[in-house]
């Protein structure tokens, strides 16, 4: 059908263009025009959220202005496009992001003596309207559609992409209910839905004209009889959803480029079933579309763990067959050759979770488009790559043949078929060879079900695969993916280092470093937030006393502004002592908690210092002379477990028990404090890591695949003790190792330590076996001595997985030095800090999709004229 206005109607159109607005008076204008009509309120009653919608609206109107010529810019020039398929996207807040964003230049205050950026004009504006822009954007909702690194990786990402100018659409999932909402009590946590539409969202943009519609269960029909499965045959689905479409317009900084975030949402059919109404069942019926809706309700709350319910499957499928239709869609109106696809569409694969992707590319391809099945499968594998996450067994997501062919039975037949044609290829390789042949099949054999495995089909299905830092890429060649590597050889197998957005990270989490900065290097423009290589100026002031003394007044008021939010979240309370939070020492360890990422260790150094500070005591020594071996310092925890990890809650638990045990106790006089901030999130973290003097990294080696927020931290001047694991180990390189606390056994070692221990063959420290007695005495749970048993099981009896005591001593060694440096040599710590964020520019997410378009996905930015 053809949307065009015909051309004798265009001049009107284009007298009547809607205009951006520029200016304070164009805001002011926007603002109150959408109080009084959009809100339907006034300025007799507009409060705090008001004033937020009004100004979302008014921000997202420009945005859109620009989202529409974007958009239009990509029909006219039909570049190669990127799209990104995540199953989460940890966004956060808009509202402050979208004010840094957007395009415009700073322009001259009204007196003409200050370049003011769009977020200062609009603070300024709220300001004369009556408002305070922070009261504002606190009134916004986190969009927490995402677990942890994996779904904010995402987020950075297509922040990145539109700041690079690249033709890039993100796909996902609108749930309803977004990450849980953790509330601790009595210790543990407890989980509440996260129903963040509540206020409704004034960010997306809801096309009733895109609905999809999505098919399950159901059979395959051959009409001309026994064909082979590669032929073109049709699947009868049994039950139809309708899959519509949400936008959310994404902002790039100092480019009017802005890319869209397209999320779906599950919604019933308006067809009906007469035969269950005829034969009386219209309640049924009806219930059975309503079911459509718990598709896209609920996110799955795993991080590095893959549950296997069928519900995920449908969600993964609904997703898939959603976007990949919208995608074909767009590429069909150019009317290009099914040749030309690959050299249009490069789809990006986050994790396995959009593998059927790949699957339903070659059915649209096979089935509907009757393409040959080679020439088909060429095509998908040329288009799709895909990068891996983690190498934890049980986040590597495996399905059951049996449900794949109830719910998706024409898939699996594909499946089958890509599987019989790899191992054809394996084979001519290598003849004879049964034991690879049953190690590298996507499926895998094993009593009584058999499973299919996702990432052996991402990567048949994929050009390229890659991990998310040079160790974690060695690793899954050397490990997980070995014998592909051996079919395949090298080059399919690449690395691309993470990366994080500086504008997030930097300039809006912590708009005072970043100040200082563009003063320091004399950037009044902050174009280092697109050219992180300018920060290298800093080194030049590192040894400067007074720029130390300003760099540190910056970190102490972002001390204080967490410790203000500490105190807000304990009712008030203050947990830490404000005057002497300079010499304080500030760390943090904030992400999902998890074994691997040992938090248990955290807690147990904690724990040591308690009982060693305790013991000094007892000998007679002062609080004076203690205070000199075991200076002050605040354990900050944070971080969500997973609600079926026994494990992690019970580190949560323990982690909240020492908290009140050590915290109450006056004979220590403050000099630990322990404090668990619930409900750790992005808008959290945009308050916690600009506060951290440390920040620990401290997974066994080999477990984390890159982490992100070691780079965060180190953005924001703080340094970090950290393991030599994930991205830990670019980190030392690029800023130093002088710079960065290691510690710990290297990933070489950990097959054997395991070993060893399976084998009873390690000692434990003398300092762990102090910890684990004093948790055993029930010095932390007095009514319940062994509420932590298995936290103790586990290291004593179960051969200490994560080789918690392998590291533990070298892990105490290394925090004394840093308080040696924290508090003798002051200075010199100031100055490893300055060195770091100098030298940080490399862990930009732009680099990172710079890197991704050139090597894997073979886009050019196209440029606003
Ligand atoms: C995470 C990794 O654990 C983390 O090390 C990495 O920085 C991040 O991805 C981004 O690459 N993985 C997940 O969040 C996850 O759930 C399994 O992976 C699918």
């Amino acid at each position: 059908i053809d949307t065009m206005i015909p051309l004798q109607s265009r001049a009107l159109w284009n007298k009547h263009k809607v205009q951006k607005f520029e200016d304070a008076e164009g805001f002011d204008d926007r603002f109150i025009h959408h109080v009084e009509t959009t809100l339907a309120r006034s300025l007799y009653n507009c409060d705090d959220l008001a004033a937020y919608e009004s100004t979302s609206i008014s921000v997202r109107d420009n945005l859109v202005i620009d989202w529409n010529k974007t958009q239009q810019r990509l029909t006219a020039r039909d570049p190669k496009r990127v799209y990104y398929l995540s199953l989460e996207f940890l966004m956060g807040r808009a509202l402050d992001n979208a004010l840094i964003n957007m395009g415009s230049e700073p322009k001259p205050n009204s007196n003409g003596d200050e370049l003011l950026g769009t977020r200062d004009m609009v603070k300024d504006s709220l300001n004369d309207l009556g408002f305070r822009l922070e009261d504002v954007l606190a009134q916004e909702p986190d969009a927490a559609l995402g677990n942890g690194g994996l779904g904010r990786l995402a987020a950075c990402f297509i922040d990145s992409m539109t700041t690079e100018n690249i033709p890039a659409w993100g796909y996902g999932l609108r749930y309803e209910y977004g990450i849980f909402a953790q509330k601790i009590i009595d210790g543990y946590q407890i989980e509440t839905p996260d129903y963040w539409l509540n206020i409704g969202n004034r960010w997306e943009i809801e096309r009733h004209e895109i609905q999809i519609p999505v098919t399950f269960y159901g059979y395959v029909d051959r009409p001309d009889g026994d064909t082979p499965t590669t032929d073109p045959a049709q699947w009868i689905g049994g039950e139809r959803v309708l899959a519509v479409a949400y936008d959310f317009p994404v902002p790039g900084y100092k480019t009017t480029t802005v890319n869209n975030l397209r999320l779906w949402k599950a919604k019933p059919t308006t067809e009906f079933d007469f035969a269950k109404f005829n034969t009386g069942d219209y309640k049924n019926s009806v219930d059975q579309q309503q079911r459509a809706e718990s598709i896209t309700a609920c996110l799955y709350p795993n991080d590095n763990f893959a549950e296997g319910k069928e519900l995920r499957l449908k969600q993964q499928y609904f997703w898939c067959a959603a976007s990949l239709h919208d995608i074909i869609r767009r590429f069909k109106k150019t009317q290009r050759p099914w040749s030309e696809f690959p050299d249009q569409v490069a789809i990006q694969l986050n994790d396995t979770h959009p593998t059927l992707a790949v699957v339903e590319l070659q059915r649209v391809l096979v089935d509907l488009e009757k393409l040959p099945w080679a020439e088909a499968w060429d095509i998908v594998n040329k288009t799709f790559a895909y990068t891996n996450h983690t190498v934890m067994q049980e986040a590597l997501e495996k399905w059951p043949v049996s449900l794949f062919s109830r719910l998706l039975p024409r898939h699996l037949e594909i499946i089958y078929d890509i599987n019989w044609f790899f191992l054809q290829e394996v084979e001519k390789k290598f003849p004879d060879n049964s034991e690879l042949l049953s190690r590298i099949s996507i499926i895998e054999e094993v009593y009584p079900e058999r499973l299919i495995r996702m990432a052996f089909l991402a990567i048949v299905g994929s050009h390229k695969v890659n991990g998310v830092a040079e160790l974690h890429s060695e690793l899954i060649k050397t490990t997980i993916f070995s014998d592909f590597v051996k079919f395949y050889g090298p080059s399919k197998f690449t690395n691309v280092t993470n990366g994080i957005t500086p504008r997030r990270w930097l300039k809006q989490a912590n708009p005072e470093l970043s100040k200082l900065i563009s003063e320091a290097i004399n950037d009044p423009k902050d174009d280092f937030l697109l050219d992180m290589t300018k920060l290298t100026k800093l080194a030049e002031f590192a040894d400067d006393h007074g720029f130390q003394q300003r760099w540190n007044k910056v970190k102490e008021d972002n001390k204080i502004k967490l410790a203000d939010l500490i105190k807000n979240l304990n009712n008030g309370e203050d947990i830490i002592d404000r005057e002497h939070i300079n010499n304080t020492l500030f760390d943090i360890q904030v992400k999902r908690i998890h074994e691997y990422k040992r938090q248990q260790m955290n807690i147990f150094g904690v724990i040591y210092r308690y009982l060693a500070i305790k013991n000094l005591l007892e000998q007679g020594a002062s609080i004076e002379e203690v205070e000199k071996k075991f200076p002050r310092k605040v354990s900050i925890f944070g971080g969500k477990s997973a609600p079926g990890y026994y494990m992690a809650k019970l580190i949560i638990k323990l982690i909240n028990s020492v908290a009140d045990v050590v915290n109450s106790d006056v004979a220590i006089a403050d000099l630990i404090k322990v404090v668990f901030i619930p409900d750790y999130n992005v808008s959290k973290a945009e308050i916690i890591i600009p506060a951290s003097d440390l920040s620990e990294h401290i997974s066994t080696a080999g477990t984390e695949a890159s982490g992100t927020s070691n780079m965060k931290f180190v953005m924001n001047g703080g340094l970090i003790i950290g393991t030599v694991d994930g991205a830990n180990v670019e980190i030392t390189r690029e800023i130093g190792e002088d710079n960065i606390f290691l510690f710990g056994n290297l990933s070489e070692k950990v097959e054997e330590l395991r070993y060893n221990h399976k084998y009873r063959k390690s000692e434990m420290p003398s300092e762990l076996k102090m910890v684990l007695n004093a948790i055993e005495s029930g010095l932390f749970s007095p009514e319940n001595p062994n509420e932590f048993k298995p936290l103790w099981d586990s290291i004593k009896h179960h051969g200490d997985y994560y080789l918690v005591s392998d590291d533990f001593a070298s892990y105490l060694a290394t925090q004394e030095l840093v308080d040696q440096v924290f508090h003798y040599e002051k200075s010199e710590w100031i100055k490893k800090c300055i060195l770091s964020v100098a030298n940080v520019g490399f862990f930009s997410s732009d680099r990172c999709i710079e890197e991704y378009a050139e090597t894997i996905w073979n886009v050019e930015p196209v440029k606003p004229e």
